[in-house]
């Protein structure tokens, strides 16, 4: 299978990886989050049902850190929507972070399978509202006044990722599938480069530090730092429809 030879719709995956050079930790690489708290104490439903305190705590230390003044989105935040301004097709950006690194770098439509850290959920009303502050089991909602129901807007493991039917449908029908930042470990992210190729038939192209848990799957990696490897290759595009 050839690159694609004219303008396609693009979906564009991204992991913790894009964001590390921003100053935000991955979790699987050696100093990653997941090598100094275990999942199952702090990123499951049975966590925050068992120790919601310890589960707040961990999200509270992360929205402070995302909010800090020396974290900016890079190079690779903006030069994918500087893709999604110029290309002619569409460019869905999808990603399995909940900062909002994408968003501050000018993307639009950002995808947010696995919830967003700025923001916090009602379990009795439902609501969602943006959350820039420490978030206790007393914070009382809002809009509903029921008090022990606000949770991180976030996706535990264990449960359903968000806009799966968006992302199924645009991975179907897109012609050029980009996966960048991402070891591949996350269901249902890591299958996703399959249903482009099989559904989608399209071309898929990761770029990463180093090869995935699924690099095999790929027509073409590319590794290095995603400040070097994402602008040079939007670059790439943007001429290649040019000529
Ligand atoms: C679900 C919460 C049902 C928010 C997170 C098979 C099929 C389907 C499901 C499963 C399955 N097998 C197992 C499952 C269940 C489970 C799962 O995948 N478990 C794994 C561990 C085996 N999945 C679930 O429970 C999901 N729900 O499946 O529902 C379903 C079934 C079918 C269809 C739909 C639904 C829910 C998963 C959500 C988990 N929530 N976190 C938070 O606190 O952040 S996961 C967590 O991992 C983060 O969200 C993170 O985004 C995600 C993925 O990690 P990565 O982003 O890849 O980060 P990682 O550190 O691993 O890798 C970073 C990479 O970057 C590295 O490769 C590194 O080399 C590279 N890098 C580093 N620096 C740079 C760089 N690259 C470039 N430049 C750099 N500078």
């Amino acid at each position: 299978m050839q690159f694609p030879d004219h303008p396609v719709p693009i979906v564009v995956l991204t992991g913790a990886g894009i964001s590390k050079e921003s100053g935000l930790d991955t979790f699987r690489d050696e100093d990653g989050i997941w090598s100094k708290v275990r999942i199952e104490d702090v990123a499951t439903p049975e966590a925050f049902r068992r120790d919601p305190e310890r589960v707040m705590e961990f999200y509270n230390h992360r929205r402070a850190g995302l909010l800090d003044p020396a974290v900016h989105p890079n190079e690779a935040h903006k030069a994918l929507a500087r893709l999604q301004e110029s290309w002619p097709e569409e460019v869905m950006v999808v990603t399995q972070n909940i900062d909002n690194l994408h968003e501050r770098g000018g993307a639009k439509d950002v995808v947010h399978m696995h919830g967003e850290l700025l923001k916090v959920r009602c379990e009795a009303c439902g609501n969602i509202s943006e959350w820039l502050e420490d978030l206790t089991i007393d914070t009382p909602c809002f809009v509903c006044g029921s008090v022990g129901t606000k949770r991180p807007h976030v996706v535990w493991f264990g449960e359903m990722p968000l806009h799966m039917d968006k992302i199924e449908w645009a991975l179907t029908h897109c012609g050029l599938f980009v996966s960048i930042g991402t070891s591949g470990n996350v269901y249902p992210a890591a299958g996703f480069v399959s249903m482009a190729r099989l559904r989608g038939k399209a071309y898929t192209i990761e770029l990463n530090l180093e090869p995935s848990e699924g690099s095999s799957l790929f027509h073409e990696c590319r590794h290095g730092q995603a400040t070097d490897l994402v602008p040079a290759f939007v670059d790439e595009l943007l001429m290649r429809n040019a000529a």
